[in-house]
Order: C-alpha cells, then sequence, then structure tokens
C-alpha cells in the first residue's frame, strides 16, 4: 500500500537526522499550515478552481460537434483549437500568441522555480510555460551577470525521441567557475570524468541524494533538484534576480521578456528563443535545429480529444487544493502534449506527477492524490520505501516521491532507522559511532548527530572542567 505522510515528517523535524548543512527547518511552517487546512483539503466543491468555466476542457463541459473541422492545420500548440479563420483559440487552458506557444502560470506561490520535465516542457522562474521540442544540449540557465558566471547549467536532450518523452534519457552538465564539469546522468553524477560518491562537496557545491533526486546547492545561493530522468528543478535566491539568462529565463519577475534570445533579442518565437540557447559539443555530431513551425505533437484530433479528457483530471478534486498556490493550466497543456505522443499509464501518470511536484516543493502537497489514482501507485517507489519525505531545509522546501515508514529515513537509496543515520562533517558522511576528536573535544556520530564532550587533554581545558 502506498501510504502517504507528506505532512507527518515535519511534525517530527526536531527528531530527524540535522546534519551540518541541513539545520534549518524553517519551510515547515508552510507545511504546518497546510496541515491546518486539512479539512478543506478533503471538501474539494469548497474551493474555486482557477480556471473558469469557460476555460475547462470542452470534452468535460462542451459538444465536440459544435467545433470548426474545417480548419485543422493552424497547428496550435499546447491544447490550442483551430478555429474557422486558420488562427488558433487558446482559451482553453489560457494560451497565448499566435499558436498558444506560451501559457503563463498565474499560481501565487511558485517561488520562482525555474522547471523542465519531459524533454520538452519549462516553465521559467517567471512562470512563462513553454513547449520546445528540441534534440540538442542547451544552457537552461546560465549566470550573465558576472564576465566568469558563476554558474553554468546545461541540459542534454535525447537526440532522438521516438515514443514517451519520460522513457528518453536525458542529462545535465554544471558548471562552476575553477572547477571541472560536473554530469549528473540517472543518479551517478561524475566529475572531470570520475565517478563521485555522495554526498560531496566542490568547493562551494554540495551534492547529495535525497530520495528520489540527487540535490545540488551552493553557497551562492542556488538549489537544483534532479529527478535521475528527466526533471529538473532550479531555485535561485533573490539576489539572483534579473541576472540569469537562458531556457530558464531572466528571473526578474516579469514573464513578457522571457523569449530572449542569447543574441538579446525579444521574440515569441520559441524555436528561435530556444535554439539560440544551444550548445555545440565538440564530441557530438551536430543536432538538428527546431524548426520555426515545428508541428504541435497532437497531430490527430481524436488523440488531443482523449488526451484532454485525461489530463482535465488535474482541474478537478483532489488536485484542487493546490490550484490556487500553481496553476494547473501548463501541466494540463503538458499532459496533453505528452499523450498525444504516447498514451501510456506511466506517461499519464508522470504528467500528474508533475503537477503534484511543483505543489510539494513550494509547500503545498496534494494529499493521497494517488488514491484517487489507483494505477498511479507509487510509481517510481523503491520496493522498500512507499512514502514521503520531509522538508529539506534548502532553498527548494519540500520534496515529492516515495519515502520510508514512520522511525525510518531514507539513505542512498534504502530505509534505515534513523538510529543508523550517519553524520556529516565538511561535506562527508561517517557511519554510526563513527569518533571525530577535535582538539579537546570528542565527538561520536549517533543518530545523525554528533554528540561532543569535551576531555581533559590539555592545561587549558582543565581550567574549564567541572571542579570535584
Ligand atoms: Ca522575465
Amino acid at each position: 500500500m502506498c501510504i502517504n505522510v507528506l505532512l507527518k515528517v515535519c511534525w517530527v523535524g526536531g527528531a530527524m537526522p540535522v546534519s551540518v548543512t541541513q539545520r534549518s527547518f524553517s519551510p515547515c511552517r508552510r507545511r504546518f499550515n497546510v496541515l491546518r487546512q486539512k479539512p478543506d483539503l478533503f471538501r474539494g466543491e469548497t474551493f474555486t478552481p482557477l480556471v473558469s468555466e469557460s476555460a475547462l476542457p470542452r470534452s468535460v463541459f462542451h459538444n465536440y460537434t459544435a467545433r470548426d473541422v474545417s480548419a485543422e492545420n493552424c497547428d496550435c500548440l499546447n491544447g490550442g483549437w483551430c478555429r474557422e479563420g486558420g488562427d488558433c483559440d487558446c482559451s482553453q487552458f489560457q494560451g497565448l500568441g499566435e499558436r498558444c506557444q506560451i501559457i503563463p502560470n498565474i499560481g501565487q506561490d511558485r517561488d520562482g522555480i525555474c522547471r523542465s520535465w519531459g524533454q520538452y516542457h519549462f516553465e521559467t522562474f517567471d512562470g512563462i510555460y513553454y513547449y520546445f521540442p528540441g534534440a540538442c544540449s542547451y544552457i537552461l540557465t546560465k549566470d550573465c551577470h558576472s564576465p566568469e558566471p558563476q554558474y553554468t547549467h546545461w541540459v542534454h536532450n535525447s537526440r532522438s525521441c521516438r515514443g514517451s518523452v519520460y522513457s528518453c534519457p536525458r542529462s545535465l552538465s554544471l558548471h562552476f567557475p575553477s572547477e571541472e564539469e560536473i554530469t549528473i546522468a540517472g543518479y551517478q553524477v561524475h566529475k572531470g570524468g570520475v565517478r563521485l560518491s555522495l554526498p560531496q562537496t566542490v568547493r562551494n557545491v554540495f551534492l547529495e541524494r535525497l530520495a528520489d533526486y540527487i540535490l545540488v546547492k551552493s553557497t551562492f545561493g542556488f538549489s537544483l533538484a534532479w529527478d535521475g530522468g528527466s526533471g529538473v528543478y532550479v531555485r535561485m535566491t533573490e539576489e539572483h534576480k534579473g541576472h540569469a539568462c537562458g531556457l530558464c529565463g531572466n528571473y526578474n519577475d516579469d514573464g513578457s521578456d522571457d523569449l530572449t534570445t542569447s543574441s538579446n533579442v525579444q521574440t515569441e518565437d520559441v524555436a528561435d528563443f530556444g535554439n539560440s540557447w544551444v550548445v555545440q559539443l565538440p564530441q557530438e555530431r551536430r543536432c538538428r535545429s527546431v524548426e520555426e513551425e515545428f508541428p504541435s505533437p497532437c497531430t490527430s484530433e481524436s488523440r488531443m480529444d482523449d488526451a484532454i479528457e485525461k489530463c482535465s483530471a488535474l482541474l478537478f478534486f483532489p488536485f484542487l487544493s493546490c490550484h490556487e498556490n500553481i496553476d494547473p493550466n501548463p501541466y494540463v497543456a503538458s499532459c496533453v502534449s505528452d499523450l498525444c505522443v504516447a498514451d501510456d499509464v506511466d506517461t499519464f501518470c508522470r504528467a500528474l506527477v508533475e503537477y503534484t511536484r511543483a505543489c510539494s516543493h513550494v509547500g503545498y502537497p496534494v494529499r493521497e492524490w494517488r488514491d484517487s489514482f489507483p494505477q498511479c501507485y507509487c510509481i517510481s517507489c523503491p520496493p522498500t520505501c512507499t512514502f514521503e519525505k520531509e522538508c529539506l531545509g534548502s532553498n527548494l522546501h519540500c520534496l515529492d516521491g516515495c519515502y520510508c515508514p514512520d522511525g525510518m529515513i531514507l539513505q542512498n537509496g534504502s530505509c534505515i532507522s534513523v538510529s543508523q543515520c550517519p553524520c556529516v562533517y565538511h561535506g562527508s558522511a561517517f557511519p554510526l559511532g563513527h569518533v571525530l576528536e577535535q582538539g579537546c573535544s570528542v565527538c561520536v556520530c549517533m543518530g545523525g548527530i554528533w554528540n561532543c564532550t569535551e576531555n581533559n587533554c590539555t592545561a587549558e581545558c582543565s581550567v574549564t572542567a567541572t571542579p570535584m
């Protein structure tokens, strides 16, 4: 059984193993708020969804026969319909642009997280969702403010992805000043071609595996989470506002200028924009640019109808509780694009997971949504681990996923008892019972916490010792 204990972990925050780098549990406050709202979470009908009835799927509220089917070739994106005059009706998922190529996420709690999932889905720091079917490597985000960028992140899309976008390989490259390239593929991290064990500190950057994610946190204010497959989530502190560039946009609280090319030209053309951020890798064959009028993944009307019908699930209970925090429209639209390509259970569940992740990441988890979708039963859980996870105390507030039973905690992919937790010192993990001596102090690792005592090892120390 897949038991969801999303909220529970915050109650026991003090009892969780706290390492030097994970002391802050303040993000949990929001979860307590969520907890207080618990009765409301189960009264879906009391919520007013962001989307108006007119914007809800026609498959739910309207009769299809009214739709014009003579103009099928507008190549509308993101669930847009072709109108009689050959233009796109983008109202369904509140899209904008000639082809409905962008959907602003109007949820009030996005928290400035840039997200990309399933190869082709992107939502910028400033909340602009777009679909860009690139088959190359791209600058996801980069520090464009300093002559020597503090960070540059590349995402390597599949050169050829047939079938479900979640089944194709994707990987990341992270670049920091005076450091060799760090690559992340699956759950393996390499630096300069050498595999790193986790957790690991590389100068200002701390890397670890937590639940289903690889987490990268830096002292200069960014966090990145990678789900091991295709999902990458980046959050930065306010001081980086307006300094970023790349597919994640410029992070200046203004969605209207997010499609700015690498030559600093604003465009409405997603292909122009995306192609401009391509990275040509010397060892790779030259990859194909995305055509300006790239086709919609939904080439068949009946497939799109089916996809909309299924993906509209995100507009109703149990997802209503998150609607005012995270606008579901971009996620329904991305789900439709995914199902138009591969209409299978895994793809559908991954699309739902993406929305619940966005909610979890900002502290508003959708509780027990899998109860309503038993086919999505713990889709990515390791067999021994079927629970949710704690707040991180990092810039990415809370992770979703599958977690460990009460009293257990996930460590390197398996569940162990809290008392067995290792302790972290200077970025390295030490097992239970490990003894560290530092000057007069002797510290023993006990349940993830260094238990330190002072010895009378020097004259100075003996002065401070308790008199007999
Ligand atoms: Ca912007």
